[in-house]
C-alpha cells in the first residue's frame, strides 16, 4: 500500500448538522490521505450509499478509501481495502474474498495480535487505543505510548496509532515512535476540520524531521 501519515475515520456523531461528504472533503482537503467509513449503526444499504459516495470523493482526489467491517460494501464499490476488529473474520479468510490487491488493516491491542497481523500478511495494523476514547463503544483499556513503542521497535508493516489522539496529545505519540496517526473526533469534531489535519501533519512532520537527524 502507499505510505500515509494521516488516516481520518467518519464519525458522523461529531458533526450534527454538517453534511458527511463536506467534513471529509475537508479533511482530504487538509491533507488526510487516508478515508475510513466506519458506521456501526447505519442499514446494509445506508453503508453502501455512504460508501458509493466516499469512493467517489476520495478517487477525485487520489487519497485511499478504506470500509470498516462491511467486507461486501468494499467489494461492491471497490474501495482501497477493508478494516477489520479481532473478532471479524480472520486475515486469511478476509484476503481469499478480498483478493491480493485489496488492503487489509486490523486492529491490535497487544503485542501478540500486532505479530500475528503481520505474520497472517496485513498491510497494516491499528495500535490502540492509545488513550480513553468514548468515541468507540466496547472499547478495550488504553493501551498506553508503551504499546506504541512495543510495535515501533519490533513490526515490520505500517502501524496507526489511533484512540483518543488531540492535537494537545500526539506529540506524545509521535515521541513513542508512532510515524501514521488516525483520529475521528478531534478531526471530524473540529470546527476547521482542514485545519486540524494541517496541524496533525506539521506535528507528524517536525516527528519526523527530529527522528532523521538522531
Ligand atoms: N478504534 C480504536 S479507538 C477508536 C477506534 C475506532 C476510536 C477513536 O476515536 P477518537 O475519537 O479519535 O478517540
Ligand atoms: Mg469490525
Amino acid at each position: 500500500m502507499r505510505d500515509f501519515r494521516l488516516y481520518a475515520i467518519t464519525g458522523e456523531e461529531f458533526h450534527p448538522g454538517r453534511d458527511l461528504l463536506t467534513v471529509m472533503e475537508e479533511a482530504i482537503r487538509g491533507g488526510a490521505d487516508i478515508v475510513q467509513l466506519r458506521d456501526k449503526t447505519g442499514s446494509k444499504r445506508d453503508v453502501l450509499r455512504k460508501a458509493q459516495a466516499l469512493r467517489e470523493l476520495t478517487r477525485r482526489y487520489g487519497a485511499t478509501f478504506i470500509v470498516n467491517d462491511h467486507i461486501d460494501v468494499a467489494l461492491a464499490v471497490d474501495a482501497d481495502g477493508i478494516h477489520l476488529g479481532q473478532d471479524d473474520l480472520p486475515i486469511a479468510e478476509a484476503r481469499r474474498i478480498v483478493g491480493p490487491g485489496r488492503i487489509i488493516g486490523i486492529s491490535t491491542h497487544r503485542i501478540e495480535e500486532a505479530r500475528e497481523a503481520e505474520r497472517d500478511g496485513a498491510d497494516y495494523i491499528g495500535v490502540g487505543p492509545v488513550f480513553p476514547t468514548k468515541t468507540k463503544s466496547d472499547v478495550v483499556a488504553p493501551v498506553t505510548t508503551s504499546y506504541v513503542r512495543e510495535v515501533a521497535a519490533e513490526i515490520r508493516i505500517p502501524f496507526v496509532a489511533i484512540g483518543g489522539i488531540k492535537l494537545h496529545n500526539v506529540d506524545e505519540v509521535l515521541r513513542a515512535g508512532a510515524t501514521r496517526i488516525c483520529a475521528v473526533s478531534e478531526i471530524v469534531g473540529s470546527a476547521d476540520v482542514a485545519g486540524t489535519c494541517r496541524a496533525f501533519l506539521e506535528k507528524i512532520d517536525r516527528a519526523a524531521e527530529i527522528a532523521r537527524r538522531r
